[in-house]
């Protein structure tokens, strides 16, 4: 049994922190990851940046597979190289309920630290590459909304400040292929 952590929800201002990096991937660390994926599967989310359960480090994890079987975690992510250009509908966990296109680099080569502190790369196209974006743009206290047009995101702010006095619960995620 493990327990998940409570997810920050926009406007929240804990969300424009930036993180630090990881010093040394401990057992904390990993206790840390753990609890990051069980928090992100239960949503259910396809990523979970730590910034977004209020803990400031560049640790990021995620699972774009359809059986939420495949586990990648990012310490410490660095993108190194990008090219060209997608639109995909975007959603974030600390954004519940709203779906917006977001204009990203269309592939990526990203370094990072595994849950062992090894250095690996990995290039990224489509879903992977934009998801490994969102995530990043978190770290440096960075949303999805911030590239929507100021409209919008004033839209959302209000939807969801309203949905928070209101106590209101999260959104159901919604079929995969709509996120
Ligand atoms: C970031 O987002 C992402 O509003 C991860 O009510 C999303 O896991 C990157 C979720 C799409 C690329 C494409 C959102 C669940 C999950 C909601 C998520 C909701 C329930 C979002
Ligand atoms: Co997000």
């Amino acid at each position: 049994m493990m327990s998940t952590l409570e997810i920050l929800t926009f406007p929240d201002p804990r969300l424009r922190n930036r993180a630090k990096p990881v010093a040394v991937v401990d057992n904390r660390v990993r206790d840390t990851l753990d609890a990051m994926f069980e928090t992100m599967y239960q949503a259910p989310g396809i990523g979970l940046a730590a910034i977004q359960v209020d803990i400031p480090l560049r640790i990021v994890v995620m699972d774009i597979s359809e059986r939420q079987d495949s586990p990648l975690c990012l310490i410490n992510p660095e993108l190194f190289a990008h090219r060209g250009q997608q639109e995909m509908k975007e959603g974030c966990l600390s954004v519940p309920g709203f779906f917006e296109e977001v204009s990203r680099a269309e592939a990526i080569g990203v370094r990072a630290l595994n849950r062992d502190g090894a250095s690996f790369e990995l290039e990224a196209e489509g879903l992977l590459a934009v998801c490994i974006q969102h995530e990043v743009d978190h770290l440096d206290g960075k949303l999805f909304v911030d590239h929507l047009s100021s409209l919008k995101r004033q839209r959302i702010r209000k939807k969801l400040e309203k949905d928070q006095r209101q106590q209101r619960p999260r959104p159901a995620a919604p079929e995969r292929r709509a996120i």
